[in-house]
């Protein structure tokens, strides 16, 4: 296959789909370049004195590693310049970030998770930065919270990037999914996979089964069935894997099927799952759905979700169709 570049594809994408906007092609590259940043970061590991806990803690409570804070900023500094965005929201910001007053303002929000795994930074597991943009509401003021509290159906570009073996880019703007490889002796993004599509049927769950005795009847059911094999009722045996990095997960899934899972259990009723909507489980669900898959929080599909808070918390039912509908079934029962 003649290789384009990211560019190449996203010009091409706006002749044929007047889905990519001049503004929106500039944020996706200026996001995809700060991503390049961030994999060069990442990959100097302990030859960049960037290892290790940085003593601080997020608006989630969790300590943060020098990367989570490196990324974030090289994400920050990335896209206030260019004059896309009204403002940005981030994992490991508690509130909302304005654009500087000395920049001009653009019609997008982009939220993100700068570095999705972070319990896999310091043993070299794959990690990875994560996205989602929103347009700003039409004749919003002062960009706030609330501006951004949209259902996952209103995004118009989402994506992801995997910094392990290979770096890749996987990105949608609604017309598909595609898979963007970094040449870095380039330093480009070179489009290697067009239109992912995910199985509808697999043999390969992913949960943290560390929680089992905590999970809820319809979870325990379905993994249960899925742990019985082929003389259970499913009549088929199952493989497993769990990477603890959600971006790493979803794309196995994306390249081979699978289904991913992240219940709410009895732990902690105000916690529903770990996952956050707004930068993790909404632009995954998009991207999944863009590729054939389904996406829930066991009673609804997750990108109908009317978000209340921007770091609020949701349990994610991710990946094969079939399995998704079959697990989201079980909590309907
Ligand atoms: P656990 C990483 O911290 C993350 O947010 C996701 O990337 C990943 O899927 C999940 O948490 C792993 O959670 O409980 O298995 O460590």
């Amino acid at each position: 296959m003649k290789r384009i570049s990211l560019t190449q594809y996203l010009v091409e994408e706006q002749r044929q789909h007047n889905t990519i906007p001049a503004e929106l092609r500039l944020l996706i590259e200026v996001v995809a370049r700060a991503c390049k940043t961030i994999s060069h970061a990442v990959g100097k590991g302990a030859l960049g004195e960037v290892m290790g806990s940085a003593e601080t803690e997020n608006v989630q409570g969790e300590v943060q590693k020098k990367l989570d804070i490196i990324s974030n900023d090289i994400l920050l500094e990335a896209n206030e310049w260019g004059g896309h965005l009204a403002a940005m929201a981030s994992e490991e910001m508690e509130t909302i970030h304005l654009i500087p007053n000395r920049y001009p303002k653009g019609e997008y929000l982009l939220l993100f998770d700068p570095l999705d795994g972070s319990s896999n930074i310091d043993v070299n597991v794959s990690i990875g930065t994560i996205f989602s943009v929103l347009k700003a509401p039409e004749g919003m003021g002062v960009p706030t919270e609330q501006d951004f509290l949209q259902p996952g159906s209103q995004q118009v570009a989402a994506g992801y990037a995997v910094y392990g073996p290979q770096t890749v880019l996987v990105l949608t703007t609604g017309n598909g999914v595609n898979c963007f490889t970094l040449d870095r002796e380039m330093g480009s993004w070179v489009l290697t996979q067009r239109n992912m599509q995910i199985p509808t049927e697999t043999k390969e769950f992913a949960i943290n089964s560390s929680n089992a005795r905590h999970w809820f009847p319809p979870v325990t059911r379905y993994v249960n069935e899925l742990l019985a094999g082929d003389s259970g009722p499913r009549s088929s045996n199952f493989n497993m894997r769990w990477i603890a990095s959600m971006v790493a997960d979803v794309h196995r899934i994306l390249s081979r099927g699978g289904v991913f899972m992240y219940p709410a259990d009895t732990r902690d009723t105000k916690m529903p799952g770990k996952l956050r909507l707004m930068y993790e489980a909404n632009p995954m669900a998009f991207l999944v759905e863009q590729a054939g898959g389904a996406a829930t929080n066991g009673a609804q599909r997750i990108m109908d979700i009317q978000p209340e808070k921007l770091h609020q918390r949701v349990p994610v039912f991710l990946g094969s169709k079939n399995e998704v509908e079959r697990v989201t079934a079980y909590h309907q029962e």
